[in-house]
């Protein structure tokens, strides 16, 4: 990670805006879709790896998340109004509502959303404080 990148996060640079992840990683790999797909997340020390990915438009996802630390954690996928009602509310577990899904130490489980508009679109664990650790991810939607 370069100066820059460590700045912002110890800057928590998270907390505000839809475009707060500008220390995510680079999106790799193709593009996935349209049609539907499976991307695999690993969350790992608090962090979502992937956290950026790309899709196109119109793409319906399966989440399928492993959650490899000793604590909880959710994975919320969906537009900013989806996350400010978490970022204020009081939800302890969301299944099944599509595009969240909430993860118990070591567990895996899967959650589907489909990105129907051409925005970027945040994955976001909203448990205390976790957004702001840097708890964050992107998903680049891109016009087919
Ligand atoms: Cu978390």
């Amino acid at each position: 990670m370069g100066t820059a990148a460590a700045a912002l996060l110890v800057g928590g640079a998270v907390t505000g805006g839809a475009y707060a992840v500008d220390a995510a990683e680079e999106p790799t790999g193709p593009i996935r879709g349209p049609g539907t797909t499976t991307v695999t997340i690993t969350i790992e020390d608090s962090r979502f790896h992937p956290d950026r990915i790309r899709v196109y438009e119109g793409t319906q996802v399966r989440f399928v998340v492993r959650n490899t630390d000793p604590i909880g954690h959710e994975l919320v996928v969906g537009p900013e109004s989806v996350h400010l009602r978490h970022e204020r509310g009081t939800e302890e577990a969301h299944p099944p509502v599509p595009g969240e899904v909430s993860l118990g130490p070591g567990q895996t489980g899967a959650t589907v959303f489909a990105f129907d508009a051409a925005e970027p679109t945040r994955i976001v664990c909203h448990l205390p404080r976790h957004e702001d650790f840097g708890m964050v991810g992107l998903v680049d939607v891109v016009e087919t």
